[in-house]
């Protein structure tokens, strides 16, 4: 299987994370990739390859050109106006406050984000673009016939929406993989997400949608972050009702509990008939994860991988989440070979 890899992602190093009323040194760090990439090596699952790039219009399909202008731009703002340290939100349009883009730097942060956890820094922008780069060069592995590809995104992508930031997350990698598959005539893409928080931006972005079917097995949102959308009854809307699945399960679950959430949603994939999966890749349902509550072992990535190639479709891997640094390079790449029958 190939992997796409950029090295920008190395310009994204926050220094702060908002969690549990701290600033706590971001969790999401480059040491993430790194480890991931050296597996990927050391496995010999197959080349690496820089991503082309295919500029910024199959991120126009996901994103709004306010928030990309926004995101782009908000650095050399910040700069001008002699800001020090990372740029972190600390307002945000709750239900009280008007829903309104204010001219102040700050205040548009807090319009375009949902928590204080995606600190932008100089090279944030020019890293979540060659994420970003490396979705849509690994999709388009699978376009020209290959029957899987790894895409190493980083930073991850799965909490973003079309135009909100947040959970470490600006550009929705997922997404602008899924929608370049539909640009290019697929017509049923089915996104996969395994990582143990709810992927609320891909949710969002295609909650009206059936020709993006959604499923997602995570930490519960009744005890866990994004704690505002990820629960059970959460279907769809619209032309998009009955296309969207969360399996959300209790702290503490191992893999039997979260085999059985994969079963279901394995089935809806096949029901419905998808071409192609894309796999919203997180790690972090390791039973050392830092942040997170599962308790799956690093043989349990191998199974993972297998049952989802037995659902026999052309499958990109996306990377997410996963935070116990060392260990998300082997669980990662379990997944992989777990795929490939290794
Ligand atoms: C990003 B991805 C936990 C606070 C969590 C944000 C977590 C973002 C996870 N007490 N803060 O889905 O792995
Ligand atoms: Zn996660």
């Amino acid at each position: 299987m190939l992997t796409y890899y950029s090295d920008d992602h190395h310009l994204h190093h926050g220094k702060c994370e908002l969690i549990d009323g701290q600033l706590m040194p971001c969790f999401e760090k480059p040491q993430r990739a790194d480890h991931i990439l050296a597996r990927v090596k050391q496995r010999q699952i197959g080349d690496v390859r820089a991503p082309k790039d295919f500029g910024l219009a199959p991120i126009e399909r996901i994103h709004s050109k306010a928030y990309l202008e926004f995101f782009e731009g908000a650095w050399a703002r910040w700069q001008e106006q002699g800001g020090k340290g990372d740029l972190l939100p600390f307002t945000w349009p709750a239900r009280t406050l008007r829903r309104m883009i204010p001219n102040d730097l700050h205040g548009q942060l807090g319009y375009y984000s949902f928590d204080g956890g995606a600190p932008i820094t100089a090279g944030t922008w020019q890293a979540a673009y060659s994420a970003a780069q490396v979705a849509l060069s690994a999709q388009q592995e699978i376009a020209n016939g290959a029957h899987s590809a790894f895409a190493l995104c980083r930073p991850p992508g799965h909490h973003a929406a079309g135009d909100v930031m947040g959970g470490y997350c600006y550009l929705n990698n997922a997404a602008i993989a899924a929608q370049a598959f539909l640009d290019q005539g697929r017509k049923k893409v089915a996104i996969l997400d395994v990582d143990y928080h709810h992927g609320n931006g891909t949710q969002d972005i295609f909650y009206q949608r059936s020709d993006v079917l959604f499923a997602s097995i995570h930490g519960d949102p009744a005890e866990e972050f994004p704690f505002f959308l990820g629960y059970a009854d959460e279907l769809g809307e619209g032309a998009g009702e009955g296309y969207n699945f969360n399996y959300p399960l209790p702290m503490g679950s191992s893999w039997d509990t979260w085999n059985a959430a994969l079963e279901q949603a394995c089935q809806r994939i096949a029901e419905y008939g998808a071409e192609v999966l894309v796999v919203s890749l997180g790690v972090d349902t390791y039973m050392e994860d830092p942040i997170s509550q599962f308790k799956l072992d690093s043989p349990d990535y191998l199974a993972m991988g297998r049952r989802i190639a037995a659902l026999g479709l052309p499958t990109l891997f996306i990377m997410e989440g996963g935070y116990a640094v060392e260990a998300i390079g082997v669980n990662a790449v379990n997944v992989l070979e777990g795929f490939e029958g290794a």
